[in-house]
């Protein structure tokens, strides 16, 4: 066991090192020795200004930095992170996007959920083993925070002497998020008014957090500089003949994107995790909360530099491309390429985006398939709402309203009266509802239900779009389930159909997932185990939607939980609990 930045807990982990030494000798003569790692993080969250896209704002910064600190760990590892929260009027949680967090609930980071929120000045512990190798992701899981840059990348490696199915020379890591002038702050004071105030498109796309706004359109000189340094594009720096693998995650608050290379294909070899039988696109989608690995190889004119490009797609465009280098060493890395970036696909083409989903399977020597079938179907419709005239998102016709109380204590200690007993609606009016209609009565309610699963049932979560409040709009819904993976069972265009579409589900290699878009007007399935005691969130990952109620929340096994640990305690009814 060796231990990286290994604080104060000395004797116990000097206890368990020695152990594990023992118990490591008597393995030698075996042939795999694995090497289990625990890392000790020291996190700092504070309000700092940058000025990535030139403009300068106050952003949320890990330990100086946004995007944070890349965490690279080998599967098997343990991560101990002390989240210290200095935002001074804000509070704060940080969730561990696509770590499953089994055996640890309360360290998924969900305020409200799992969790009681950060308060400002406090230090919060997150400790969890990072059981599956693949590309991951944390960010902010509290109000809009993600949105001011509270986010970055986990890279799991495979354990030494595992062979990956591709191989590649070097790897480099790509963040796209999208960006934008407004706090995070302002942003949910207009999404929580009555006077509803929407975000708006952003005003810049980043790529590992670079992005270039033009800054005439600022008014003033001295909050926006376009020679200000931070925000040079990005370089990649590739050297001919090389083949790269580039790990891709989108922490998009709002945007699906589409990422293009000028002139190279790409080959898809890795999406959340899991690894996919791979497939050569132009260019790639990817929505808010995926993650993936792509194969490219430097084997185009070495002379030049090339744009990679990055564009909003499935919403109509108010950003200009995002832009970074494809630099061929020993190039002029700034020097720019002598064509104009790439516009991507049109952003309006939903057929060119459903064929990408489709084409998205296992990897042949890595499928793991699902259950043949599942012992319960929950059929999720979306609608966007309002109630009592504020604009909400709406599951089964409620609005999601998370208590003060997060709901892995509320069960485990029975606390009454945090949440509605009344299991959550698992169909709605679903033979008779038109998607293709706006409401006739938009109204909705607010309700804090949810779904209690059979442990180690196998569960099926139809997703379903639906015309949104304005005519002819049917929105893109990245979905991210917690604590799990699921199969993707299919993608359909228009009214999902309980008789039909489910006799053409993919059971033979359909890729593993941890959120996966709803197209307009279509629906999503997937099947997942719920065999992970805790309680877990499924919701839009689009930030300002989950904010206003667009998620789900599931339980299974909680019973089967050891103690809940005090530090997830403080806020509503759990005061008591830390007291005594
Ligand atoms: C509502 O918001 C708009 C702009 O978002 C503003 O112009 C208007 O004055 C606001 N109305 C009220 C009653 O606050
Ligand atoms: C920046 O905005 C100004 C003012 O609208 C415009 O004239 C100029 O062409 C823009 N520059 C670029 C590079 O888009
Ligand atoms: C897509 O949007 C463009 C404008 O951005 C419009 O001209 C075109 O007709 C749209 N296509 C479809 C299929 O709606
Ligand atoms: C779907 O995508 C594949 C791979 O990019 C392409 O070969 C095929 O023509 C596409 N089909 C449609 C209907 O767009
Ligand atoms: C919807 O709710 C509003 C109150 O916010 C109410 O005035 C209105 O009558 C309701 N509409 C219907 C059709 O029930
Ligand atoms: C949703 O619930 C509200 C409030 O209970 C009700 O007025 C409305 O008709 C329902 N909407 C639909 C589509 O059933
Ligand atoms: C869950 O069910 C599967 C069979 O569907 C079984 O193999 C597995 O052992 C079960 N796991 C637990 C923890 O009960
Ligand atoms: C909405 O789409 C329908 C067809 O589905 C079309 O008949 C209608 O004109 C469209 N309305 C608007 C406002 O674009
Ligand atoms: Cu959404």
């Amino acid at each position: 066991m060796r231990f990286i930045n290994s604080s104060y807990e000395g004797l116990k982990d000097h206890q368990a090192t020695q152990l594990l030494f023992l118990f490591s000798l008597c393995l030698l003569s075996s042939i795999n020795i694995i090497e289990a790692t625990v890392q000790h993080l020291k996190w700092e969250i504070k309000y700092e200004y940058r000025s990535p896209d030139c403009f300068k704002k106050l952003s949320i910064t890990v330990n100086g930095l946004s995007p944070g600190p890349t965490i690279t760990a080998t599967q098997g590892d343990t991560l101990i992170i002390q989240v210290t929260n200095s935002l001074i009027t804000e509070n704060t949680a940080i969730h561990w996007h696509g770590i499953r967090q089994r055996g640890t609930p309360w360290s998924d980071g969900t305020q409200g959920i799992t969790q009681c929120p950060i308060l400002p000045g406090e230090t919060f512990t997150y400790q969890f083993v990072v059981d599956r190798a693949g590309t991951y992701m944390y960010h902010a899981h509290y109000e809009m925070q993600r949105s001011a840059g509270l986010h970055g990348l986990i890279r799991v490696l495979v354990p030494e002497g595992t062979v990956e199915p591709f191989s590649y020379d070097e790897e480099r890591s790509i963040i796209v998020n999208d960006w934008w002038h407004k706090s995070a702050i302002e942003q949910s004071t207009g999404l929580l008014s009555l006077n509803f105030s929407w975000v708006g498109e952003p005003q810049s796309l980043l790529i590992n957090g670079r992005g270039r706004y033009n800054c005439s359109l600022a008014g003033t000189t001295d909050v926006c500089d376009m020679t200000n340094t931070e925000c040079l594009p990005f370089v990649l720096t590739m050297v001919p003949g090389k083949t790269y693998r580039l790990r891709i995650a989108s922490l998009a608050s709002l945007s699906a994107l589409n990422l293009e290379i000028e002139g190279h294909d790409m080959t898809i070899v890795e999406a959340d995790g899991h690894y996919v039988d791979p497939v050569i696109v132009k260019n790639l989608n990817i929505y808010s909360g995926e993650t993936y690995s792509i194969i490219v190889k430097a084997d185009q004119d070495p002379l030049r530099n090339y744009w990679i490009g990055l564009n909003v797609i499935s919403r109509k465009p108010g950003t200009p491309t995002g832009t970074s280098i494809l630099n061929y060493h020993p190039n002029n890395p700034l020097k720019v390429p002598p064509t104009l970036p790439p516009t991507g696909p049109l952003w309006n083409d939903t057929l060119y985006r459903f064929n990408q989903s489709k084409l998205i399977k296992s990897h042949p020597d890595h499928i793991e398939p699902p259950p043949p079938t599942s012992n319960r179907v929950i059929i999720l419709l979306n609608t966007q709402n309002k109630v009592n005239g504020y604009i909400r998102w709406s599951i089964n016709n409620v609005s999601l309203n998370l208590p003060t109380t997060p709901y892995l204590i509320a069960i485990k200690e029975n606390l009454r009266h945090v949440f509605s007993k009344k299991p959550a609606l698992e169909t709605y009016k679903y033979k008779t509802y038109d998607i293709h209609s706006v409401l006739k009565n938009p109204n909705t309610t607010l309700g804090n239900s949810i779904h209690r699963l059979k442990f180690n049932s196998t569960v099926d979560l139809i997703l379903q779009n639906a015309n949104a409040l304005s005519p002819n709009i049917s929105e893109t819904h990245p979905w991210h389930l917690h604590g799990h993976d699921f199969w993707v069972l299919g993608y359909g265009l228009g009214k999902f159909d309980p008789q039909i579409n489910p006799k053409n589900y993919n059971l033979v290699d359909p890729i593993q997932k941890n959120t996966v878009p709803l197209h307009p007007y279509g629906w999503t399935a997937l099947r997942f185990q719920a065999d992970n005691p805790g309680v877990w969130s499924f919701h839009c990952h689009l930030e300002a939607h989950f904010f206003i109620g667009m998620g789900v929340v599931l339980e299974e096994g909680v019973e089967r939980l050891g103690k809940l640990p005090k530090s997830i305690m403080g806020c509503g009814q759990s005061k008591s609990l830390v007291r005594t």
